[in-house]
């Protein structure tokens, strides 16, 4: 239920950003229907088995993906148990698994858009408007040892615009899921619907930063284009958190992405050899940097053992991926995934390897197909080395995000545009003091590690006690030791085997107590 740490900061240790996230697409859907519904987020089998046991739900829907069927096979099992009049509803990504009727005990398997599929099978309106559920987009946050105290409005709310995109990389499951190329499912078509919607989650939730879900929310310019037109118009100084393809990001001007406050960038980075269309004709490594010189943290995104790669090349196109000194950086194995027209292929090439529990299907582990220069083994070293290699480089993204921040403060803190000035000013105010600090024990803790690192380091953590205002400046000096303390005392306990989980959630909507 992670994401950085499960597939992004997962070599930093007690450096690494720990996350949960809610589980969207069920949230999406109980938002949209008007039955009576609950949702049990992260259930335990002890919580799950007692909702079954205390209420008599018509039915229960359970959502997965691929990784999870065998956790959907059990609560299929537990349904017709301990519920035996429910019927049972499978969707998400699990669906599309081949013969997945045959492995799960299921009534109906919904593959792509659930919410009209709902309300359908419900006989209610499919084609009314979306409403868009209040999601906060992540929670008990941990770094350095300590869990952030979660105020409201301190945390983006999350926006789903779309699902699926219409770029239709072979290899791309969510792009699959719902159509394929040149299809996907738009929630909110139009700059004025996103802007409505983002208005409102602004009073309910006191958010201004926006966690944008759209596979590439810069490919719809005109969309895009319109929300800064109203931002403007009302003075919405929104900072947005967005994944976009490289040739999309080049569809902007940088002044244009930041007044629409953008300020945190996904961006695929494969390796220029791999000829995919995102990618034309754009230099990634000249962008990342001048975005990043324009505050916006970048998060690069890197396929590990492509058709083309090598142990003779790979190492290099690693090197090439981390000089990209990215703020965050995700890398992943090459995965034929059901659904896919890679996994199509594969199948026909008689290239997938069969005795590969799904449970391990997920880019993070080893190869689950014949690649033909590396085995499964060694795709599990690189993607360990290339983790590891850009940690080792470029240091903890904490430090990285912290160094884009100060870039985009020194550029915008007297930027003639009122909304991008007082967005700077805002996350400045709010981060200075914690971030020196941070750089503080990051500077103790790295000079053992690395010198040089720890010394790129000082040289910020001053550059923060210069621009800083006077408490910020003299937070260090308590805060700045104590993270150190509880960084250390991370290590020790992960070190331990320490995991950590997220809480079990219910919400209830239109719901009566009998
Ligand atoms: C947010 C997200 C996460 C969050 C998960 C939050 C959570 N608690 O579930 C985090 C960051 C933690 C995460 C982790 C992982 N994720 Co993830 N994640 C996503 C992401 C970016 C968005 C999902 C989302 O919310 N979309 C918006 C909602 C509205 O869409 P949706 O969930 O698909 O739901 C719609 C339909 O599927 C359907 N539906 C869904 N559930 C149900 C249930 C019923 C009953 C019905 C009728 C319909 C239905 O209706 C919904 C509305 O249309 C997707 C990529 C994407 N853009 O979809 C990847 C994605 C789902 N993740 C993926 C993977 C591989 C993982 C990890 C294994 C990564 C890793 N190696 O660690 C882990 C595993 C997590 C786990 N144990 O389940 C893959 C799944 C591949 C596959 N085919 O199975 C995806 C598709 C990314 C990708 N392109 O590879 N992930
Ligand atoms: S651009 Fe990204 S989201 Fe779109 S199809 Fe390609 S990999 Fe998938």
């Amino acid at each position: 239920m992670e994401l950085y740490h499960n597939q992004v900061t997962r070599a930093q240790g007690s450096f690494s950003l720990r996350m949960f996230h809610r589980s969207w697409g069920i949230m999406m859907i109980q938002a949209n229907i008007s039955a009576p519904c609950a949702v049990l987020d992260f259930p335990t089998r002890d919580d799950f088995a007692r909702q079954l046991k205390t209420n008599q739900y018509d039915i229960v829907g359970i959502t997965g993906i691929i990784v999870n069927v065998g956790k959907v096979r059990e609560m299929c099992r537990m349904v017709r148990k301990l519920s035996p009049n429910s019927v049972i509803v499978v969707g998400g990504h699990v669906a599309a698994i081949p013969g997945v009727e045959n492995m799960i005990d299921a009534d109906h398997i919904v593959r792509g858009e659930g919410v009209a599929w709902m309300r359908r099978y419900l006989g209610e309106d499919e084609s009314a408007p979306i409403r868009h559920p209040s999601i906060v987009s992540g929670m008990r946050t941990r770094i350095m040892g300590i869990r952030l105290p979660e105020r409201k409005g301190a945390t983006a709310a999350t926006i789903i615009p779309s699902v699926g995109c219409p770029m239709g990389c072979n290899f791309c499951t969510t792009s699959a899921f719902f159509g394929g190329k040149g299809k996907f499912v738009n929630f909110f078509e139009t700059g004025d619907e996103l802007f409505d919607v983002m208005s409102r989650m602004e009073d309910e939730l006191k958010v201004h930063s926006f966690f944008v879900m759209d596979e590439n929310f810069l490919l719809h310019r005109e969309r895009a284009m319109r929300l800064l037109e109203l931002m403007k118009e009302h003075g919405k100084s929104w900072s947005l958190s967005v994944f976009a393809s490289a040739n999309a990001i080049r569809k902007y001007t940088m002044q244009e992405l930041v007044e629409l406050g953008v300020s945190w960038l996904w961006m695929g980075l494969e390796s220029p050899k791999a000829g995919y269309s995102k990618l034309q004709g754009s230099d990634t490594r000249e962008l990342t940097r001048e975005l990043r010189e324009h505050g916006i943290r970048v998060q690069g995104s890197t396929i590990i053992g492509l058709e083309h790669h090598t142990p003779d090349n790979i190492m290099s196109e690693i090197e090439h991926a981390v000089s990209h000194d990215t703020d965050f950086h995700q890398f992943m194995l090459y995965t034929p995934v059901p659904g896919t027209p890679l996994y199509q292929q594969m199948s026909e090439e008689g290239r997938l390897l069969n005795d590969v529990d799904y449970a391990d299907v997920h880019g993070q582990f080893k190869f689950n197909f014949k690649h033909a220069a590396i085995s499964r083994e060694d795709s599990k070293r690189f993607l360990d080395w290339a983790f590891w290699r850009d940690f080792e480089l470029n240091g903890p993204s904490l430090y990285r995000i912290s160094r884009t921040l100060m870039a985009g403060w020194k550029r915008y803190k007297d930027s003639p545009d009122l909304r991008v000035r007082k967005r700077f000013a805002e996350d400045m105010g709010r981060l200075a003091g914690v971030y020196g600090s941070a750089l503080w024990a990051m500077e103790r803790q790295f000079r053992k590690v690395d010198r040089k690192v720890s010394e790129e380091i000082r040289a910020l953590r001053r550059e923060f006690r210069q621009e800083s205002g006077i408490i910020a400046r003299m937070l260090p000096a308590v805060l700045g030791p104590l993270l150190l303390w509880t960084t250390r005392r991370e290590e020790r306990r992960l070190a331990r085997g320490k995991t950590y989980e997220p809480p079990t959630i219910l919400e209830r909507s239109n719901w009566v107590e009998a």
